[in-house]
This record gives C-alpha cells, structure tokens and sequence, in this order.
C-alpha cells in the first residue's frame, strides 16, 4: 500500500493525498472525499517557492543561530508583553505545540477569529453545539440550498454530492452553481437576516411547519414566528431586493422534501453575522431540518469539537481581528499573515512596525515576513507528521512524514526546543500523536473521531434544557451609508494568502468604468489603486475583490462582530473613482 497523507490547508474537504513514485501529489481514489483527485493548491504544491534559510534582520543565518536569538528575545521578554500569533495556513493539531510552550511560558495569546466566529456564535446560541454536516448526508437530501457559500471554488469535492439534485442558490453574485440552479434569488448583500425570517414566517403561513419536531424540540417557536411578523413583508421584500414569487418558488421546491441548508462565510462578515446564522437556523428548526436523515443546516463546523489536546492552553488572550501589536515588546507569528489578512491593514501595519521584536515562522514570504527581525523556515506538511481534522466532516486522518528535508524546521521541535530552554516540560511528539490517534475509529478505510452522531443532534440539542433555543432580539438598524457593496469572496487559485494571489477590483460591465482602468477604491477606513475587471454575475451595486488580494485589507475596518468577535470584512461600503 502507498503511502498516504493528509492535506493541511484550511478548507472542508481534508483530501487524503498519495505520492506517486515520481514524488508527484496525488487524490486518493479509495477515499470517499477525495475520489482521486487534488486542487489547483496541491497539484502545483511544489511549485511555488518557500522560504528557504532563516534571516535575521535579512542576513542569512543558520538554524542553531536563529533559535538562539529566538530564545534569548523570549527569556529576556515579559510573558505580558509577548504575543503568540497563530494564523490557519496549516489546520494540522500539532501546530499547537507552539501553544503548549507559549502557554507554559504566559504569553498572550488571540481568542476570536478572522473567519467564521460569528457564525459559530449564533449556532452555538441556537443548537449548544456546532457539529459539521458531512457529505455522507448531504448526500441524502432531494434539495440543497446554498446559502451564501461557493463550492466550486471553496469545496470542490462536493459538487459530486449535489449532481442530480435540486439546487437553491441565495447569493448576490451569480456563482458556477447559480448557472444551473433551479432557483437563484440574487439578494442584495447583508439582507439574509430579513430573508431568513421572511422564510419562516411564511411557512408558518402556509401551515408547512414540523409541528413534531417544535412540540419536541422548539416550544418556543409561536414567539420567534410573532418577531418575524414584525417586519412588513412588502417594504423588506423591496429593501432586499426578493420577491414574493421568489419566496413561493422556494418553499414549492423544498416542500415535503429532504432540504439541507448549506451556510458558508459570505453571510456573516458583518457586524450581526451571528443573528444572520441564528435565523438561518431558526428557518432550518421551523422546517424541522435538524436529526434526520438527509437534512441538515450545515455552516463550517468546529473541527475541533471532541477532541482532547495533548497541550497547555493560551488563557491570556486579546481579541484577534483588532490586536494592536504596538503594545507588544516581543511578537511570535506562526503560520499566518495578519498584515494582509487582518482588517484594517493600514492600522495593523502601523501598530505593527512600532511593535518590539517581530519573529515569522511561516512557508512563504508575505507581507508579515517583510516586516519581521527574525525569520524562521517552516517544513511542509510533507516533511513532519501531524494529525487532521475537519471543519466539513468528521475525519480525524493521520499527516505521515512522506519527505525528508533539510529546509526549516517542524513547529513540534521548535516547541520542544523552547520547553527544553525555559525547563518547561512537553510530551514527545510520539506521545503527543498517540493522544490523537487514541481518538480515532477507522471506518471503510477512513479514520474518523470518536463518538460522533451518525446525524447531528439525533438526540436533541446541546442547550440548557435540550430544545433549539430560537433567536428572540434581531437589530435591523441599518447605516445606510452610500457607496458599492464590497464582496470579499475566495478566489480558486489562492488559500487566502497562499499561492497565486487574485488581484483588482471586479465591478458590473455597466459599472462606468472600462476593463483595465486604474480607480482609487476607498471606504471609511481607506483606500487602495487598482485595476478594473469586468465581471456580469454582479449585481450592479456590488464590487468583489477577492480575499487574498494585497492591499484589500486596507478597505475594512477594526470592528468585531456583536457576538463571537469575528472580523467583519464586508461591513464598510466602498467608492469608485477614476485616477
Ligand atoms: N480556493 C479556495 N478555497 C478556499 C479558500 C480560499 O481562499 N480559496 N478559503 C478557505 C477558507 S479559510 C474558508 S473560511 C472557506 C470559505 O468558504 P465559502 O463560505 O464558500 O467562502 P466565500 O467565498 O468567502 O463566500 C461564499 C459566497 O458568499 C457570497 N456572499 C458574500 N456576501 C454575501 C451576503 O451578504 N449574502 C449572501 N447570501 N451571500 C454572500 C459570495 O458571493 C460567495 O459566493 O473556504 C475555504 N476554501
Ligand atoms: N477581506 C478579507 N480578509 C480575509 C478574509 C475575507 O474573506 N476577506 N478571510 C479571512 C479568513 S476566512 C481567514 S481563514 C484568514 C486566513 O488568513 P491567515 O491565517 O493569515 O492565512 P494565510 O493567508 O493562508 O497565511 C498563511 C501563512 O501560513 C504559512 N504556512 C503555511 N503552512 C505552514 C506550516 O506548515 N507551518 C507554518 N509555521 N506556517 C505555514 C505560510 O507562510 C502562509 O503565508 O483570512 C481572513 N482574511
Ligand atoms: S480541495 Fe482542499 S483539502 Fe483538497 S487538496 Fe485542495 S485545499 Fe487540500
Ligand atoms: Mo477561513
């Protein structure tokens, strides 16, 4: 049998990947997800160029001397004025052996995140418990509603699953899947709270709630159905851009039918993401959608949900989306980079340059590299072993070591070699892989976690008294602020900021302005030249510049969500103007 592994970039799939025996990254056709083949990231994985050597103040230096000033910078640094920066380049758990010493050291570390904590908050509030919805039940359902998520670029070893299914795509941009959808309602963005409660409003109407399942799990759901009748249906159907035929037509192909409803980021990178998500779920509890086969409203999962960790925790945190690093003497970043990926990156570039010492430990130089004392090269995830979960299923695969290298150095012996420094004890890396693989059961040849529901909450929910909790308070209060909405979607040749980086701004054909055209793009926090692209799947107030693109970050503000303190790049609205 060949040797296998486990890709690391953050995203649902967790491709189980084999090298070939001309050293070539392969799908593997035995597992379920995969189905034998990668993406554009991992087929050209090798081709993209690495940090090679460690640099300190960018003069080349060896590995034995840059972990020596590492460990003096940190033994002659306050613990409270030290921060432990970790980014999502690779999702492996053993890039939390870092966490094991900065935590024993009494570091600050980041609490919230970048990505999808608003979401997750308001599941959270709902259900008690995020679980993933796998593709096994995906599979199940007669009818898919994709709700603000684009699996052709983010999830591609899904589109298999939704062949031959009826598809509902909710989503302000025309997307691959909307081409061929049965139904694609263009909403205007930021509106899917009121889309949301309309919905259930009107399938209370229609007397096609799962009266069982609230008599069982949602008692409270007479009081959710009077909030959503304070919204008036025509004056929010205009504001959102829906019509009520719209509305009709999704209610006809849903009815008495297996529905998932499949969430992704692009509904909560505002400020109310969590309430967004709350509805959604309340729409997918009024329905009846959760413990069953076939059914399911399925966001990003918390792919750590279950398990145990061989590693200290981090307890002093700061928010992550509006650190201020100035207030830091010694800052330790891993495995990210803030300064393209945080909001507001004119404010983080600044703070960031009157920070202390400034340590990178990444693959791939960036705009957090440029900016840092000491660079430490990683390894691939070729060339350490590492356990995977998932925030799309319930997988927990093994990341075996498939290449020996000389190049950088693992984020296990770099922890090791600190505890080591500050006589702070750490489990072997044997220990620390054992504890993982004590937590798997193999199933048809894939590894899974332990004690995973077969369906997501076949047994009730996870809240105080067992029953979905249904949002009770929404805020429509709205800026009205003038301006194109930005959109900041993924683009399918970059991870974020890995790879091959998107660039411009992408505006409506009738936009005003021609393909090429150097505009200032601004909003309240700044602005940033670039060069215009013409895309037709825009609705005509909307721009897209896709997350990853440099200097994007400088048009999104330091805010946090109302609840989960998540990022929230779409919140600001943006000009366009001629240069
Ligand atoms: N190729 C590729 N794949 C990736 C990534 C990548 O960078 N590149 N990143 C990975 C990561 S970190 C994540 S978190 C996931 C995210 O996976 P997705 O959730 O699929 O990511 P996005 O592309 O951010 O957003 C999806 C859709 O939301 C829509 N959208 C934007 N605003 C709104 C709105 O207000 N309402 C509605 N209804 N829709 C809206 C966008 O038009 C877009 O089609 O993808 C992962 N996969
Ligand atoms: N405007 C806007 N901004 C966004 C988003 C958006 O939608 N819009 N999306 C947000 C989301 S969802 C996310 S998840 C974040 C992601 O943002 P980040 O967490 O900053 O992730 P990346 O941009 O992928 O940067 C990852 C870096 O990790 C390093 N790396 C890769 N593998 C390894 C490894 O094995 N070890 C170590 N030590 N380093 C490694 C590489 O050098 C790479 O440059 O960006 C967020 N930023
Ligand atoms: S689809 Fe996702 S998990 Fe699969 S190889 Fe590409 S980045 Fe990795
Ligand atoms: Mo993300």
């Amino acid at each position: 049998m060949s040797q296998t592994t486990t890709c690391p970039l953050d995203c649902y799939d967790a491709c189980r990947i084999i090298i070939d025996k001309n050293g070539k990254l392969k799908g593997d056709d035995t597992h379920p997800i995969t189905q034998g083949y990668l993406c554009p990231h991992l087929n050209h994985y090798d081709e993209f160029e690495r940090i090679l050597v460690p640099k300190y103040k960018g003069k080349t230096i060896s590995l034995e001397e840059a972990m020596e000033i590492l460990c003096n910078t940190l033994q002659s640094s306050d613990p409270a004025k030290t921060l432990f920066y970790r980014g999502s380049g690779n999702i492996g758990l053993m890039q939390r052996s870092s966490d094991h010493f900065f935590a024993g050291m009494g570091a600050i570390g980041t609490r919230g995140s970048l990505c999808d904590g608003a979401g997750e908050a308001g599941i959270i509030e709902g259900r008690g418990i995020n679980y993933a919805l796998s593709p096994g039940i995906i599979d199940e359902a007669e009818v898919v509603i994709v709700w603000g998520r684009n699996p052709h670029v983010t999830h591609s070893h899904l589109l298999g699953t939704l062949k031959n299914k009826s598809i509902i795509v909710i989503d302000p941009v025309q997307t691959q899947l909307a081409k061929t959808a049965a139904l694609h309602i263009q909403i205007k963005p930021h509106c899917d709270l009121q889309l949301a409660l309309l919905l259930s409003r009107f399938v209370v109407i229609e007397g096609s709630q799962d009266k069982d399942f609230l008599e069982e799990y949602g008692n409270d759901y007479q009081d959710f159905y009077e909030l959503t009748q304070t919204l008036r249906i025509k004056s929010t159907l205009e504001s959102i851009d829906v019509t009520l035929g719209q509305i009709g037509s999704l209610l006809e192909l849903i009815r008495d039918k297996r529905t998932v409803v499949l969430v992704g980021t692009g509904v909560q990178k505002y400020r109310n993401g969590a309430e967004v998500l709350r509805a959604i779920d309340a729409f997918g509890a009024i329905l009846g959608l959760f413990g069953k086969a076939g059914c399911g409203v399925g966001f990003l999962g918390s792919s750590t949900q279950g398990l145990d960790f061989p590693f200290r925790t981090l307890h002093k945190t700061v928010p992550k989306p509006t650190i201020d690093f100035s207030a830091f003497n010694t800052v330790f970043i891993q495995g990210g980079n803030p300064l393209g990926q945080m909001p507001n990156s004119g404010k983080v570039t600044d703070e960031f340059g009157r920070a202390g010492f400034k340590i990178y430990f990444g693959l791939y130089e960036n705009e957090t590299s440029q900016e840092c004392d000491l660079i430490l090269p990683a390894k691939t995830f070729l060339e350490k072993e590492d356990v995977r979960s998932s925030y799309g299923d319930f997988t927990l695969q093994k990341m075996s070591k498939l290449r020996d290298s000389k190049i950088g150095i693992s984020e296990y012996d770099l922890a090791s070699a600190l505890c080591n420094r500050f006589n702070l004890s750490i489990p072997t890396q044997q220990e620390c892989l054992e504890f993982f693989y004590d937590q798997m059961v193999s199933k048809d040849g894939v590894d899974y976690k332990k004690n995973m529901p077969d369906i997501p909450y076949e047994n009730g929910f996870e809240t105080d008294n067992g029953e979905f909790e249904f949002i009770d308070e929404i805020d429509l209060s709205y800026s009205g602020e003038e301006g194109l909405f930005l959109l900041t979607p993924k683009a399918a040749r970059s991870l974020n900021s890995q790879f091959h980086r998107p660039s411009g701004v992408h505006l409506h054909p009738q936009s005003g302005f021609e393909i090429g055209d150097m505009v200032m793009v601004s909003s309240k926090n700044g602005s940033i030249k670039m060069s215009v692209y013409h895309d037709e799947r825009l609705r005509i107030d909307c721009a897209i510049i896709y997350a990853g693109t440099r200097g994007l970050n400088n048009l999104t503000p330091s805010l946090l969500s109302y609840e989960g303190e998540n990022a929230v790049y779409q919140e600001n609205k943006i000009k366009v103007e001629k240069c």
